[in-house]
């Protein structure tokens, strides 16, 4: 299925901005999202994955700053299914993870959804149940700012996949049937010593990358207008694949992170961690060439990417294969973000420690709460609770509390007003320290966003004592 243009490209014109705006406030229509499967192309052959389908048939769903989160959610699979709206504070019944926030959806049914669409920003939406997400169900959920509504920039969507022909359970029996020797590499703690090789980046063999459902074979090519400023809005939806965005020699400025706004910060290359957002503003150049936005793999000779086309442009062919490994995902960045709307000044009345830990046999990950696995931590209402994470391992992990913005307070025992943020990745062996404000009560998934990694046990859950 061609993906909507009307998803990616946005007009430009501020008057139709605000009249659309107009529209949208007086009535706040239900929309409606359909899960239903669909054919892609990859490499040449077809291959049947789910979709989510929005309204006027577009690729998830975009709303205005201000909006009410207005859903009807139907269930066309034959299995059962649903969504979780990544990076929003909705009240937790109505969060999305099954059997936690409540029953899945039934195949044929629906269930509607209703709540302000808060926080504004680059947010996303996927199956929390089973192993779906690697079958691609995920989709771009966009709360467009009031400041990005008034801007002339064109807004382009960089919704990024990881794709396997295997299936997901095949993948993850392949993961914890691997010998001990290849998970020491992976999982044996830290203070095993500086014999330990360099950090495991991945552990899953993809055949492709995806960028809004193609791959650089067969790329989506961007109108866009000479000279004119673009809005990337990448979203990471890789199952387990952290990505670089790569702008070649062109510089661009990062805007937000996670959908929350940041003090500007320029350059080429930007990492994206697994469930991450990347706001990223250019100009395209003077000469009036195409310019091409790629997404490296992680530790993989993989890449792929979406083509920006001013008029007239040719538009060169570029190898879904590179040359050389995509650069290690780490906290390098993460040091320089800084919040332009950090969380108010408060002391931490209560800290959470987190450790991040694998075992040697088997594939099995965890993140026991004050030192125990399998239950919730618990924060009273009205608290500033630190999550501090100690990765005791030799994988990152893309930690992602539900229902919650969090600040980045410290990394590696060094104090910054870093990124507010909704996804934070901790790195092999680092320390990162976290804040946030218990406002939004009830019972919360709280986990790596690594697919495999949640599936094998690194979940856990994050309770408010009062919930009801
Ligand atoms: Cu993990």
């Amino acid at each position: 299925m061609q993906v909507s243009r009307r998803s990616f490209l946005v007009g430009t014109t501020s008057a139709a901005f605000a009249a659309a705006t107009a529209t949208t406030r007086a009535a706040d229509p239900r929309k409606t999202l359909r899960i239903a499967t669909r054919q892609i192309e990859v490499a040449g052959k077809p291959a049947k994955r789910y979709r989510v389908i929005g309204p006027s048939e577009a690729f998830g769903l975009t709303l205005d700053q201000g909006d009410e989160f207005n859903v009807r959610l139907e269930n066309s699979l034959t299995v059962p299914s649903g969504l979780h709206w990544h990076g929003l504070t909705e009240p937790w019944r109505q969060d999305g993870v099954p059997y936690l926030s409540g029953p899945p959806i039934a195949p044929a049914a629906a269930r509607d959804f209703n709540f302000p669409a808060t926080p504004p920003g680059t947010r996303w939406m996927h199956s929390h149940f089973g192993l779906q997400e690697q079958n691609l169900l995920a989709a771009p959920l966009i709360i467009r700012e009031t400041s990005a509504i008034r801007s002339s920039a064109q807004e382009v969507v960089v919704f990024l996949e990881d794709f396997s022909w295997e299936t997901p359970e095949a993948i993850f029996d392949g993961l914890r049937k691997r010998p001990a020797a290849a998970m020491a590499q992976s999982t044996m703690p830290a203070s095993t010593g500086p014999s330990m090789a360099g950090p495991d980046l991945n552990d899953v063999e993809y055949d492709a990358f995806l960028a809004n459902d193609r791959t650089l074979d067969d790329p989506q090519v961007i109108r866009v207008e000479r000279n004119g400023e673009v809005r990337l809005r990448v979203i990471n939806a890789g199952a387990s694949t952290n990505f670089t965005i790569d702008l070649g020699n062109l510089q661009g400025t990062l805007v937000a992170v996670d959908g929350n706004p940041i003090t500007p910060l320029a350059g080429r290359r930007f990492p994206v961690a697994i469930a991450q957002r990347a706001d990223i503003i250019l100009r395209m150049p003077p000469d009036g060439a195409a310019v091409p936005i790629l997404a490296l793999g992680e530790g993989r000779r993989l890449q792929a990417g979406v083509i920006l086309q001013p008029p007239g442009a040719a538009v060169a062919k570029i190898g879904a294969r590179t040359d050389t490994a995509g650069p290690q995902v780490g906290l390098e960045q993460e040091l320089e973000l800084r919040a332009s709307a950090p969380l108010n000044a408060k002391p931490v009345d209560r800290s959470i420690p987190v450790d991040l830990t694998g075992t040697m046999m088997g594939y099995v990950w965890g993140m026991p709460i004050n030192g125990m696995e399998g239950l919730p931590g618990t924060v009273d209402r009205g608290e500033r609770v630190e999550i501090a994470f100690r990765n005791t391992t030799m994988m990152s992990h893309p930690m992602h509390l539900h229902g919650h913005v969090f600040q980045v307070v410290d990394v590696n025992g060094r104090p910054i007003a870093g990124a507010v943020r909704d996804t934070i990745l901790v790195a092999p062996r680092a320390t990162v320290k976290v804040v946030f404000d218990a406002d939004n009560s009830g019972l919360w998934a709280f986990h790596c966003h690594n697919l495999y990694h949640l599936a094998a046990g690194m979940f856990a859950t994050l309770v408010y004592r009062d919930f009801a």
